[in-house]
């Protein structure tokens, strides 16, 4: 049990949960019209796989009913199963990659919309029965919205600079590698493919934002097909990022403006060539102008201008243009005290609204800054009312203990998610922002930044596979509950046991709030070390340069002034109800104070406590709950098989320690700068903490540590 097969293990069902349903299960698996390599011919193989795992029963794959007295599993396109029986079951109702699946009455019947579709209800056939789940039922899924991609950041290069997978936790790229081309060995891809079909991600970027031109060499283009040609039989398509130069610093020419006609034709030439190799190329994923990135600004054109350009290349081939809205001036003066890099999206685009081809898709953050443990949503959501919007998520957990820390994301993405933006007074979920349904847009959807790697875990930790999985999950039917996602996870990836699936969710479930509290509280920010690895406590970088996220934290007084009334008036790029709202301490919630409000350390929360001392109790409290982490997969010894239970032992009882570390800094750093005592008298006492001092230890020496608040004495 390496975690290689991530939740698709097909593990063998007890007799106690297949107990009367094995005697009249279908004999054969009927797929009708599948062609080798397409998704329907991977359905019927997965259904033969993992019937055979599952439950041990070898059936056939045959193309045609041919025995009415046995049962069937039938799997199909909808046109197909109506040109072989006439009509369809009168509950298929299909829209796009959706899929109808019944197992009432004799045959087991899965219908999907399209081949995608089929293989989606196969896996979701195949989940119920890993699960012991054989209740009768009939109905139709339809997505919530088209466009479900997975993000890789994976690097041709791995220069050592960001490794070869930018903020990748798994080890090396399963793309690339590392010295500029497609790597030789791509059998993970399909391994990659078919955890993405299953949870019904239809589309994965497979380089990072951060392009580099060279993906387009020649050699690379065999790569890129290649890798097209292994995604296909799982219903992914392949996007990929372009750097904005790359008709000058690639192609030879001297500019890559936009509006050129010369660079308008290298890109058409490059769009063509893709499509060629590669006929159901998904699109491209664009970040321009940002982080020292070129774009279209350096010509004075509009960053509409540069999507377009893209956009207009491979329209005529179905293709879209994901174009990022992560464009700030990360060389902002930070003393200027109404700048604002929460502000740049709404900057940058609301003025551009109405402006991008159809076929573009902005794609934004969840928060206005950069994946921290707390952000409104962007406002951005609630102010592009005639262009297609895409939500960027984060499953790679960069800001967030990068996997060596268990944070459980679903509950963080659901308070923006089911947001409520107030669009016209009218009630306007981000949900439903991205579904089309507030703005009538028919693109629109879900993107995960997922960052896998050659480790046998994938992500680098088993519990964190979890956020794949329910990335996938959220993005089909963002109103699923966390819990109940979680716990099909956890019956798939560690088998029905009750105590474990109890046991990880109660941790899963605590360790977001858990996390918050031990590093950054009331929407201050996740206080990592921000300039290099945004890992561990390091509040003192947050300001002093452009990249940071500004606490402006000073002796007295603490938080960003986002208001209208005094601040950088990023309260008022929401609609009026919530731009009220944030606008005043009085009805700005706790969770979010210091995000809008710089106010004394002294002053009084909701909650009655003050600002410090909320930092200090939350920290002491985040760290206590860690602590219990590791207890508790204790007691999962000897249920879960050793090899993964003690993988995640050591990554729990890590958190447990590094929680006491980011408890101690973060409290020394703000008991420092305020003066002001915690009133448990706590601070500085560093309780459960091993002082270095106190150990015998061989081979070691002696460092100062940076920031020197991470050192307890
Ligand atoms: C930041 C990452 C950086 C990415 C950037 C982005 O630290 O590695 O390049 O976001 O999203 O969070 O473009």
């Amino acid at each position: 049990e390496d975690g290689l097969d991530g939740w698709l293990r097909y593990a063998r069902l007890r007799d106690c949960h297949t107990g009367g349903q094995l005697d009249d299960f279908a004999t054969s698996i009927v797929a009708l019209n599948a062609t080798e390599g397409a998704p329907l011919h991977t359905a019927a193989h997965e259904l033969q796989v993992g019937i055979q795992g599952i439950l041990g029963l070898e059936l056939d794959v045959s193309d045609s009913v041919t025995d009415k007295d046995t049962s069937s599993i039938i799997v199909a396109t909808a046109q197909a199963y109506e040109d072989e029986f006439g009509s369809l079951p009168e509950a298929v109702d299909l829209i796009e990659d959706g899929f109808y699946l019944s197992n009432k009455g004799d045959d087991t019947v899965i219908i999907g919309s399209n081949e995608r579709g089929a293989l989606y209800g196969a896996f979701e056939y195949l989940s119920m029965l890993a699960q012991g789940n054989f209740d009768e039922v009939a109905y139709s899924t339809n997505p919530d919205a088209p466009i479900r991609w997975a993000n890789q950041w994976d690097n041709l290069w791995d220069n050592g600079t960001h490794g070869p997978v930018e903020r990748g936790y798994g080890g090396v790229s399963i793309f690339y590698d590392g010295v500029g081309h497609v790597r030789e060995d791509l059998s993970r891809v399909p391994m990659l493919g078919r955890l993405l079909a299953s949870i019904r991600v239809n589309g994965i970027v497979i380089n990072n934002v951060n392009a580099d031109p060279t993906i387009l060499s020649e050699r690379n283009w065999d790569g890129v097909e290649e890798i097209a040609n292994l995604f296909r039989p799982w219903g992914v398509r392949i996007g990929m990022s372009l750097n904005f130069a790359s008709p000058q610093t690639f192609g030879g020419l001297d500019s890559f403006d936009p509006l050129d006609d010369q660079v308008i034709d290298w890109w058409q030439g490059i769009s063509d060539e893709m499509y060629e190799r590669v006929p159901d190329f998904a699109g491209y994923l664009v970040k321009a102008n940002s982080e020292g990135q070129p774009g279209p600004l350096t010509y004075n054109r509009t960053l509409a201008d540069g999507a377009n350009m893209f956009a207009k290349t491979i329209a005529p081939h179905g293709g879209i243009v994901m174009f990022r809205a992560f464009v700030y001036n990360h060389l902002a003066d930070w003393t200027d005290w109404h700048a604002d890099r929460a502000n740049a999206a709404v900057e940058f685009f609301a003025e551009l609204d109405g402006q991008f081809d159809d076929n573009v898709v902005v794609q934004i953050k969840y928060g206005p800054i950069d994946f921290q443990v707390r952000e409104p949503v962007s406002p951005l959501f609630s102010t592009l009312r005639e262009t297609a919007m895409a939500i960027e998520l984060q499953v790679t957990q960069e800001y967030l203990g990068q996997q060596c820390h268990l944070v459980y994301l679903p509950p963080l993405w659901q308070t923006i998610l089911d947001f409520d933006l107030r669009v016209d007074g009218q009630e306007s979920r981000t949900r439903d922002v991205l579904n089309g349904n507030v703005f009538g847009k028919k693109l629109g959807g879900y993107t995960a930044v997922t960052n896998v790697g050659m480790d046998p875990t994938w992500l680098g930790s088993h519990l964190s596979m979890s956020n794949l999985y329910a990335f996938g999950r959220l993005a089909w039917d963002p109103t699923l509950d966390s819990g109940a996602i979680l716990d099909d996870w956890t019956r798939l990836t560690f088998g029905l046991g009750r105590s474990v699936r109890e046991t990880i969710r109660a941790m899963s479930l605590e360790s977001w709030p858990a996390y918050e509290n031990y590093t950054g509280n009331l929407g201050i920010q996740t206080l990592t070390d921000i300039l290099y690895t945004h890992y561990g406590p390091n509040p003192a970088s947050q300001d002093n340069n452009g990249w940071g996220q500004w606490t402006r934290a000073d002796g007295d007084s603490i938080g960003m002034d986002r208001t209208v009334r005094n601040g950088t008036g990023n309260a008022g790029q929401y609609q009026p109800e919530v731009a009220a709202r944030y606008e005043e301490t009085e009805t700005t919630p706790d969770d979010l104070m210091l995000w809008f409000h710089h106010v004394p350390y002294t002053f009084e929360l909701h909650s009655g406590k003050t600002v410090i001392q909320h930092f200090y109790d939350a920290h002491y409290a985040g760290a206590e709950t860690a602590a219990t982490f590791p207890k508790r997969w204790e007691t999962l010894r000897g249920r879960v098989d050793d090899e993964r239970f003690e993988h995640e032992l050591y990554r729990l009882t890590y958190q447990a320690g590094h929680s006491l570390v980011w408890r101690d800094a973060i409290n020394e750093f703000y008991r420092n700068l305020s003066g002001i005592p915690d009133v448990h008298d706590r601070v500085r006492h560093h309780p459960w903490r091993i002082e270095a001092e106190d150990m015998t230890l061989d081979g070691y020496v002696p460092v100062d540590v940076e920031p020197a608040e991470t050192a307890s004495q």
